[in-house]
């Protein structure tokens, strides 16, 4: 195709190859072989061997955020491996890691800006994009803006991002809405990402997060729908905690909850094949048994008056009776949900054995410290929230939260200020314009998603519906939801007709969809900030140092949003002057190790980006025997008083681990419009019936990540694939797994092609046996079916999960339904 056609003018080229020169501090043979030039003579008749160059940066390709060694010789990256400094990565990575080179070197990335010159767009339009200099591209957008703005509709400009890294990238949002004037700066994919576990936490304990873990020191985990050995966060790291766990004395038990063998369920002691959507109802048996069997913390949750009492199956208790410690509403959790929780009532609903829910409830609850942790397979459906909250609240009965052994939540970076407030560049307009008046244009912390973050997925629809209003121009970064959303038709048709700016290195389907293309440098060319996702919850942070410098005529996103900030009208041109550059912002952020120096040794800039990372040990807060203590330098010595514990642990309306929640109850009119849960009830922890989508169908259908699969983005690396062919499917194909009696009853063999049909459409996929899968469920790995992002990517399929899958959501968290669809399956 054209499209993928070299771009590279001459004068590109010559940037680029002076910029290798630089790096290297040699003209390499090597690298100017990939242009396909004539080398220079004193580097064919150089014999000795290249120098090789150790930087330590950090992998993208997965949430888990590794420290890496990255060996570049000659200008040329050839080799990457954990980096021993980085706590995350302890020295070793995942098979992706090591394949990082990859994506420096793919043949289909864009070598510079492009500019769009076929006015149709679809699946089968060649954009005919054409170089443009950075200059043309940048005065393209600012005066794009500028215009918008004196017309008052800066509004309709939206910014969407995806994997945003830190406080150089996604961190320029902010200011950047505020100083411009939009409601939609940004929205991040949060919605079609795991906001459920992070809502079940928010409406608990009020924290709006996922949690840090104390995995060395758990005794018991209970895993329910987190792919623990191929997804869960920080995958790399989790694997080696795995290890930890079970060759420590005493060993980590685990039991683990899923609809299909996955790694996880294979490598566990106890494997449970859940109905999906139905977690919730296991979990508030395991807390029914907790109960009736006395096996519930005292210290945290509290006791009965009366020490002969106990909670009986069925029958109530009186609220006098019982002193609730550090939970809120358990009295009224019991009696009006928990008491007839049984196993077996949980039974019917899940089709777990009652014997089996009763067995982990035993286990859980007399072994300390014990973990339940969850993550998309009980949040992807309708009753998302409701499940994660019954999970996590085991957590709470058996005292984990803050405890050593349990989990707790990530303390942020102790980072110095930028060198400008955007504060006081603000004009009239930015303070006062219509725009302030205006909602999200995805309509999340509106009454429409009073409680979602980001409702990305309500884009493409609101749009083409022009409610509340219709985008002028999209800027996306690091997300592709033409591709990646549910129903991702719907955004073919808004993106038509939207000035679509992507800043992806690869040709995706969103890029597919630009009118200007203003390519990021890859992960292995920038330098970037990347505070932790959560982890063991002490604060780090690490630095992202280029190893090369950029082989095209690329940039890093937070220098491109900078230089479109600086080529606005009025004051906002000059926040962005000051602001300079990333590095400049970065050297400020350091600042602030110097009163706080990192564990080791990190006390500024330089040192930083010499080691890499900065962290400092020890995570501040410990729950122990009823009270709360904080650090004082030397040990977890200072007892936090209620109102400390409410501030800083459970920040909840009760300052407690809310049974019955308030975050919802300020709610209880919207829950009960859409959930149909009477309002005096929406606080309480309950059962709720999943609604499944995808009409007539009668297989659920799950869309799991594996341990080579990179959300979107690594489809294009042929190595990656190859490894995962034998597993998941590989050139022209991707393995559909089906239990063989599901498919014998429909007359499919192993190896057949089959067709995957939903009331949206159908897609197709090779059919293979795995008699370990529950038979009513089949399964397809998540970032198959790619009709663009290069050219390994493309035709694998056809079709891909998300055309099957309707743009449903939890009204809670607003997190996009992605396992609740139902198809059926047929020969094709
Ligand atoms: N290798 C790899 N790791 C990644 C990523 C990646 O792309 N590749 N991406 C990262 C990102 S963005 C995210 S959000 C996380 C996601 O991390 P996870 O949520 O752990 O990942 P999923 O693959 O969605 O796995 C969910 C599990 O839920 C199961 N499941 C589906 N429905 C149900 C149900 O109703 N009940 C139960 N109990 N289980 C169910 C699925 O079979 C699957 O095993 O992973 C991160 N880590
Ligand atoms: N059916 C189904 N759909 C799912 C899921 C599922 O389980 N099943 N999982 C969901 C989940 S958990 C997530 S997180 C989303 C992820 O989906 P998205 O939000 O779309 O995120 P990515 O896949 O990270 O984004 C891919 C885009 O980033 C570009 N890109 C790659 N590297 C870079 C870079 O260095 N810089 C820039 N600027 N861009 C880059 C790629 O070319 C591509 O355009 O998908 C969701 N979609
Ligand atoms: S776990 Fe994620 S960040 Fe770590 S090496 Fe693997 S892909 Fe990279
Ligand atoms: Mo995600």
């Amino acid at each position: 195709m054209k499209l993928f056609q070299t771009l590279i003018n001459r004068r590109r080229f010559l940037q680029t190859s002076a910029a290798v020169g630089a790096t290297a501090g040699v003209a390499t043979a090597g690298f100017t072989g990939l242009n396909g030039l004539a080398p220079a003579p004193e580097a064919r008749a150089q014999t000795r061997r290249g120098e090789t160059v150790v930087t330590k940066s950090i992998c993208a390709q997965c949430p888990a955020r590794c420290g890496i060694d990255v060996y570049t010789t000659d200008g040329r990256v050839h080799a990457i491996y954990g980096d021993t400094g980085n706590p995350i990565a302890n020295g070793k990575l995942c098979p992706k890691g090591h394949l990082g080179s990859y994506f420096l070197y793919d043949p289909d990335r864009f070598k510079g800006p492009m500019k769009r010159t076929n006015p149709n767009k679809g699946r089968d339009e060649d954009p005919g994009f054409v170089p443009i200099s950075w200059d043309e591209a940048l005065d393209m957008v600012a005066e794009r803006l500028n215009v918008l703005r004196a017309k008052g509709e800066s509004h309709r400009f939206a910014h969407f991002y995806g994997r945003g890294w830190g406080s150089s990238d996604a961190g320029l949002y902010g200011d950047f809405g505020q100083l411009y004037g939009t409601p939609n700066s940004a929205i991040g994919h949060s919605s079609m990402c795991a906001d459920g576990s992070k809502k079940a936490k928010q409406a608990t304990d009020g924290n709006n997060s996922y949690n840090s873990y104390d995995y060395r020191r758990t005794n018991y985990l209970l895993i329910m729908g987190a792919s623990f050995l191929e997804a869960f966060r920080p995958y790399n790291n989790v694997m080696q905690m795995w290890g930890e766990m079970r060759s420590k004395s005493p060993k980590t038990r685990v039991t683990t909850v899923d609809v299909r063998m996955n790694p996880t369920m294979a490598a566990s002691d106890r494997a449970l094949y859940i109905k999906p959507g139905t977690d919730g109802a296991f979990a508030l048996a395991v807390a029914h048994v907790i109960l009736t069997e006395g096996l519930w913390d005292r210290e945290f949750v509290g006791e009965f008056s009366d020490p002969n009492r106990r909670f009986v199956a069925g029958e109530t208790i009186d609220a006098d009776d019982f002193e609730e410690r550090w939970i809120h509403g358990l009295v009224e959790w019991w009696n009006q949900e928990l008491k007839d929780r049984t196993p077996e009532w949980a039974e019917e609903v899940t089709t777990i054995r009652a014997r089996d829910i009763r067995q982990t409830a035993m286990e859980f609850g007399s072994t300390r410290p014990a973990v339940a942790l969850f993550e998309r397979g009980p949040t992807g459906h309708s009753n998302g929230t409701y499940n994660g909250m019954a999970i996590h609240a085991l957590n709470a009965l058996v005292g984990s939260l803050f405890a050593e052994g349990g989990l707790g939540y990530q303390m942020g970076v102790p980072y110095g200020d930028l060198p400008v407030s955007a504060n006081d560049y603000t004009d009239s307009y930015s303070r006062n314009g219509a725009w302030r008046n205006q909602p999200r244009i995805d309509m999340a912390r509106t009454g429409r998603w009073p409680m979602a973050d980001n409702m990305m997925q309500e884009t493409a629809r609101n749009h083409l519906a022009g409610e509340p209003y219709t985008l002028d121009t999209a800027m996306f970064f690091y997300t592709n939801p033409i591709w990646s959303s549910p129903d991702p038709k719907e955004w073919e048709e808004a993106l038509k007709n939207v000035f679509v700016i992507d800043t992806s290195p690869y040709p995706g389907e969103t890029a597919m969809f630009a009118d200007l293309v203003l390519p990021e440098s890859t992960y292995l060319e920038r330098l970037q900030d990347s505070p932790t996702y959560p982890f063991e919850g002490w604060p780090m942070t690490a630095l992202r140092v280029p190893a090369v410098e950029p082989i095209y005529d690329t940039r890093h996103f937070g220098d491109i949003l900078i230089g479109i900030g600086q080529r606005l009208d009025g004051r906002i041109g000059e926040y962005y002057r000051e602001l300079d550059s990333v590095e400049n912002m970065l050297r400020h952020r350091a600042a602030g190790f110097a009163d706080n120096p990192g564990d080791n040794g990190v006390t500024d800039f330089e040192s930083w980006k010499e080691q890499g990372v900065w962290y400092q040990k020890p995570y501040h807060y410990r729950y122990h025997r009823g009270d709360f203590y904080r650090w004082d330098g030397q040990r977890h010595s200072i007892r936090m008083s209620e109102e400390e514990v409410k501030e800083t642990l459970f920040k909840t309306p009760s300052g407690k681990f809310e049974v019955k929640s308030g975050f919802l109850e300020a709610h209880a009119e919207y829950i009960e419009l859409e959930l149909g849960i009477p309002r005096d009830r929406v606080g309480l922890i309950q059962w709720l019936e999943p609604v499944h989508s995808g009409g007539d169908g009668d297989l659920f259908f799950v869309t799991p990540k594996t341990p080579l699969h990179a959300e979107g983005r690594g489809a294009n690396i042929p190595h990656q694939m190859a490894i995962h062919q034998p597993i998941a499917g590989g050139r022209g194909t991707v393995y559909l797994e089906v239990h063989p009696q599901t498919a014998r009853e429909r007359g499919i063999g192993n190896g057949d092609w089959v067709r995957i049909t939903s009331d949206l459409g159908s897609i197709e996929a090779e059919c293979r046996f795995v008699a370990g899968h529950r038979p009513d469920t089949i399964v397809l790995p998540f970032e198959f079916g790619h009709w663009a992002q290069g050219r390994w990517a493309k035709g694998r399929g056809p079709g891909h999960s998300g055309e099957v899958t309707r743009n449903v959501s939890d009204p809670i968290s607003g997190l996009a339904s992605y396992y609740s669809g139902k198809v059926t399956l047929e020969r094709a």
